[in-house]
């Protein structure tokens, strides 16, 4: 999803010498592979958006998954991108790396605080490991690699697996399906309670582009709107924008994770770059997507 909206934006500016392999053409973790395509290609510019990524029953169940993988791909091309002297990468997080009881909105200063959200926090580490990875090669070498932690995102190419994905496409799917099934109530997860950010994939690939171009330090910079709503008012929303009529049940057999997470914006606005698309247009945009691939 991020590495297809970032194509798209570089496409959009011009740009036409854009390396891409998708994961069956060069499998990441595969030190071996990494170092011939990077020797072979020698690219300039490097956005680190691959990842292994889910919601949060995926991190919960396949945590060796997420740190292994994760881990392993972002060693594999942050060295190879020294080693062939690439001119600066960009890392993709995630907002999760911030403590569970940060306070809110969460600066970047935060990180390492304090303790993290079990839920994911093996996925977590991995995405530390690799902040503190640019930060070091920066240190030793003089690699110009940043890092970036966006909100929680959504947009085209999403995961809409009903166990695996993250919260927003999974809604749109079971408010999709009980609109065609005309059932009676759609179930969410948790409380309903929990608090979350979204933003979508096309402003983040642009801030992605307006970061490599305009910042060159170490730490990282949060990427995301500043303004968060309840699970239960996405639900809302996402009811009103599928046109659902029946009602909201909770399943609080499963997990609410991390109760808030929202990010303190004020370093990249201070940098000049703002979010443009609202949640409420976002997700009339996905479910138009999502409607046009699925029936
Ligand atoms: O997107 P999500 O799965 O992960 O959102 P996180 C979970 C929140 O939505 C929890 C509630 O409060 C869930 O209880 N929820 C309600 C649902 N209904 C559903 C549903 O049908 N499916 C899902 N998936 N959730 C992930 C992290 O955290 O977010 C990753 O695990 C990463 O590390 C990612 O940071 C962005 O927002 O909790």
């Amino acid at each position: 999803m991020v590495g297809s909206a970032i194509h798209r934006k570089l496409t959009s500016e011009g740009f036409t010498n854009i390396i891409t392999r998708t994961s069956a053409e060069l499998d990441l973790r595969v030190q071996e592979s990494v170092n011939e395509f990077f020797e072979t290609e020698r690219p300039e510019y490097v956005f680190l958006a691959a990842a292994k990524v889910g919601g949060i029953m995926a991190n919960m169940t396949y945590p060796a998954d997420f740190i292994y993988q994760n881990i392993v791909v972002q060693c594999n091309v942050i060295h190879s991108s020294y080693v062939t002297e690439v001119k600066k990468l960009l890392f993709l997080g995630s907002s999760c790396i911030y403590p569970k009881l940060a306070p809110q909105p969460l600066k970047e200063e935060y990180l390492l605080t304090g303790l993290l959200e079990p839920t994911n926090e093996p996925y977590a580490i991995a995405k530390i490991a690799g902040i503190k990875m640019c930060d070091a090669y920066r240190t030793q070498y003089g690699c110009n690699f940043i890092s970036v932690m966006p909100t929680n995102l959504y947009g085209p190419n999403d995961n809409y697996d009903l166990e695996k994905a993250h919260v927003l496409p999974t809604l749109i799917r079971k408010f999709h399906e009980a609109k065609k099934n005309g059932d009676a109530s759609v179930t969410i997860w948790g409380t309903g309670k929990p608090m979350r950010e979204f933003l979508h994939a096309d402003d983040l690939a642009e801030a992605c582009c307006f970061l490599m171009e305009h910042y060159d330090n170490e730490g990282l910079v949060n990427i995301g709107t500043g303004e968060d709503v309840t699970i239960t008012e996405l639900a809302l929303l996402i009811k009103e924008v599928v046109g659902f009529e029946g009602e909201l049940r909770y399943d609080t057999s499963k997990p609410d994770g991390t109760p808030r997470k929202l990010l303190d914006v004020s370093k990249l606005s201070g940098l000049g770059w703002k979010y443009s698309t609202p949640l409420k247009a976002g997700l009339e945009k996905v479910y138009e997507e999502f409607r046009q691939l699925n029936g």
